[in-house]
């Protein structure tokens, strides 16, 4: 287990509540160990951000660190549909004091079901980026298909990312290039580390494409085998709500919904739960009955396991 994990969320305020309930998450399955939160945040709410603190104000082991970059430094790179947070992972390496040698970056869509320390014990350090490919979601042609990776979660060795220069190279790609990318940070992470990032196990970032994949035995056109499949259904060490997939909306089917949603219920945002617009939009959510079905199966891969490092099951 590592002794000292720093990990790195970029967010603004719609999200900030969903950062929350993975901070919740992060530390409720890791009861024990020093952490810090580094928060790159645009404009995030002083009521929020209180919330946030006062999460970890139980643990002297953790301290919450918060971050507001210049907007001005991203407005010429397209937006899309990511805003311009999604940029900060690109600058975490300026951003963060040198003090900080090695971050673990999440999207704010993520879960942690396992001691997210373990993930560094995954972590070659003579690699700069490690990450998991990107499994069923949106594909790009930028790669081959198994070669492209999936942003939402990060380990960055951020010495050796200052010393080349990664973050000018970045951000003159996102310059020169953005307007073609479809997922611009994620894209062009992928430019600059094609061929070079470590393949983390895939219960790191356990997107949607996952479970069916793991079903129909489709593990061929991925660079994972049955074996990591399986460890990711069983074992997963972090869930990510890729794509359309969000907890938070009601009428989401996903197989960690119920684990997401008992953490949001158990802070200071659980009146954020989501509620059906209309009473025919909740009659329709409860009729989809095979959904229920398929979503309760996927979840219970994971108690069928008893020693699942998992401190709630779904
Ligand atoms: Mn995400």
């Amino acid at each position: 287990m590592s002794d000292h994990v720093h990990v790195v969320l970029a967010t603004d305020n719609t999200y900030a509540p969903w950062a929350g309930v993975l901070i919740s998450s992060i530390l409720d399955t890791r009861p024990d160990g020093a952490m810090e939160f580094h928060l790159v945040e645009q404009g995030v709410s002083t009521d929020n951000r209180e919330r946030i603190n006062a999460l970890g104000a139980g643990r002297l082991d953790v301290s919450i660190h918060w971050y507001t970059p210049d907007p001005c430094a991203f407005s010429s790179f397209p937006i899309k549909r990511y805003g311009i947070a999604s940029y900060y992972r690109l600058s975490i390496a300026s951003i963060l004091p040198a003090s900080v040698k090695r971050v673990i970056y999440l999207d704010c869509d993520v879960l942690a079901t396992t001691d997210i320390g373990d993930l560094l014990d995954d972590h070659d350090p003579a690699h700069m980026l490690a990450a998991v490919e990107n499994i069923g979601g949106p594909t790009s042609q930028l790669c081959k298909p198994g070669r492209y990776f999936n942003s939402g979660v990060l380990v960055i060795n951020l010495e050796a990312w200052r010393a080349r220069r990664c973050e000018e190279k970045l951000l003159d790609l996102m310059r020169e290039q953005g307007d073609t990318f479809e997922y611009p940070d994620q894209d062009a992470l992928n430019v600059l580390f094609h061929g070079e990032w470590q393949r983390l196990p895939l219960r790191w970032n356990v997107q949607p494409g996952v479970w069916s994949r793991y079903e129909k035995k489709r593990f061929s056109k991925t660079g994972y085998d049955a074996d990591s499949f399986e460890a990711a259904v069983k074992r997963p060490g972090l869930v990510h709500f890729l794509a359309k997939k969000k907890p938070w909306v009601f009428g989401c089917f996903h197989p960690f919904r119920k684990l997401w949603l008992s953490y949001l219920d158990d802070s200071s945002w659980r009146s954020l739960k989501p509620q059906p617009e209309s009473i025919w939009g909740r009659a329709v959510h409860y009729m989809n009955v095979a959904s229920h079905a398929k979503e309760m199966r996927r979840a219970r891969y994971l108690s069928q396991q008893s020693s699942s490092g998992c401190v709630r099951a779904p």
